[in-house]
């Protein structure tokens, strides 16, 4: 379904005046609000075509019904969301969860919505129906040559659906590792992985990026072949120059300093891509900004104050997806929290005063560095990204208009309420 523009019109012309005023507030303080609202506007986080149906736990899952029953659905919901936010203006798929059988149609679909189409993602990490080798032990980890071939082939596959739909990135997220100690040989299973990845790349088209992206542990729990920034970083640096590390936010050990992590890698230019979301103890998954939106602020500080400092473009520069869904609210209703979530942080991390932050560096100033920092975190930056979405088209209260237009009861009435999105 669409929200017709004149909806949104309608519900931006009731809000204005009481947004003009707050938007006054904050605008009086600033001396580069134009520049904030242009790196607002030209900031735009893909959304996995994973996260449109309700999430699960190995103990259930508990669809609300009218989720996506095909690719071409989800770039519809994915459209609807853009329609709203402005800031969301492309699609991640993940293969087989999403074939695109009819590319040409796929794309024209897409831009249609305003939609480019993001990393694409492979798939080792489940079999699938009549596959020839399993993946229980891993995949370009395995023992076995044979499965090896099958997990490389299937990326270059991915590679392929990727170049007909105009994708310029492939993230390869492993689920390989051992869950019990003896399990495999460490350095065999970081070997054979190296090579598949080898393979894959070699594949990479030029102007692509190749995200080699971590994770602590599940499914395996006693050790992740790419399991920290350490190890992507190595098979990143060993791969060569299209090949970078991807952040997740939800792939780290508790008290993990992501920031710095981040500061790191793109102080080496390895860093390539992002997932958001939020958790409380692991890859939870949750809404982005939910649980920890100060570790949020000072990951972004790191961002804006690493791109910056190697001239990098925010918006373009960096891969940055939503990676979260899971069982207890409507997934669009949450995806919109999450973008409002990257934008209100992103916003604060613009206003942090760079230069006073350096003084204070300088003079071993602790207390001022953290009053600089938290100043921009304490400071209201709703106005700002609202003003941002009004002027590229969308509305003032996304999520207001989502619910005012009963959105779900629609997508119900049109889809059935047992309609379930492929994905976890
Ligand atoms: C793995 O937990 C992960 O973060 C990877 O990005 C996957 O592709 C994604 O979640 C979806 O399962
Ligand atoms: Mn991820």
């Amino acid at each position: 379904m669409r929200i017709e523009k004149n909806k949104i019109d309608e519900h931006n012309y009731l809000g204005l005046k009481e947004h003009q005023r707050k938007f006054d507030f904050i605008a009086s303080d600033l001396m580069n609000t134009k520049e904030i609202l242009r790196k607002l506007i030209d900031f735009q986080v893909a959304i996995p075509s994973w996260a449109l149906g309700t999430g699960g736990t190995r103990f259930g899952r508990f669809p609300g019904g009218g989720e996506p029953r095909n690719l071409e659905e989800k770039i519809e919901d994915i459209g609807l969301l853009h329609t709203l936010n402005k800031s969301g203006a492309a699609i991640s798929l993940h293969i087989p969860w999403d074939i695109p059988d009819n590319a040409v149609h796929i794309k024209a679909l897409g831009t249609q919505y305003g939609l480019k189409f993001d990393a694409m993602n492979s798939n080792t990490f489940q079999d699938q129906p009549g596959q020839t080798h399993s993946y229980k032990f891993g995949s370009l980890q395995n023992v076995n040559p044979e499965t090896r071939r099958q997990a490389i082939d299937h990326n270059l596959e991915v590679i392929q659906y990727g170049i007909d739909l105009g994708s310029e990135s492939l993230t390869v997220w492993l689920s390989d590792g051992s869950c019990f100690p003896g399990q495999l040989n460490f350095r065999k299973a970081f070997l054979h992985t190296l090579e598949g990845l080898e393979q894959i790349y070699a594949a990479i088209p030029e102007k692509w990026k190749m995200f080699v992206e971590y994770k602590a542990y599940e499914p395996n729990f006693y050790s992740t072949t790419v399991g920290d920034w350490g190890q992507s970083l190595l098979y990143a640096n060993k791969l060569g120059k299209k090949a970078f590390t991807l952040v997740d936010l939800g792939h780290h050990l508790p008290n993990a300093n992501i920031e710095q992590i981040v500061s790191l890698l793109l102080m080496e230019g390895k860093l390539g891509g992002f997932h958001f979301n939020d958790s409380k103890y692991g890859d939870d998954d949750l809404t982005v900004g939910s649980i920890k939106p100060y570790q949020l602020f000072l990951i972004f500080n790191e961002l804006v104050e690493g791109m910056d400092a190697r001239g990098m473009d925010h918006a373009k520069d960096l891969g940055w997806m939503i990676d979260a869904s899971h069982n207890v609210k409507d997934p669009l209703e949450d995806i919109l929290q999450s973008v409002e979530a990257i934008m209100i942080t992103y916003a604060q991390a613009l206003l942090i005063d760079r230069r006073m932050l350096v003084e204070a560096q300088s003079n071993n100033d602790v207390v001022s560095a953290q009053e600089i920092l938290q100043h921009a975190f304490r400071t209201d930056t709703r106005p700002l990204v609202a003003e941002a979405r009004l002027n590229a088209g969308g509305a003032l209260d996304p999520l207001a208009v989502y619910r005012n237009e009963r959105v779900r009861e629609k997508l119900i009435k049109q889809r059935g309420s047992k309609a379930m999105a492929t994905g976890l």
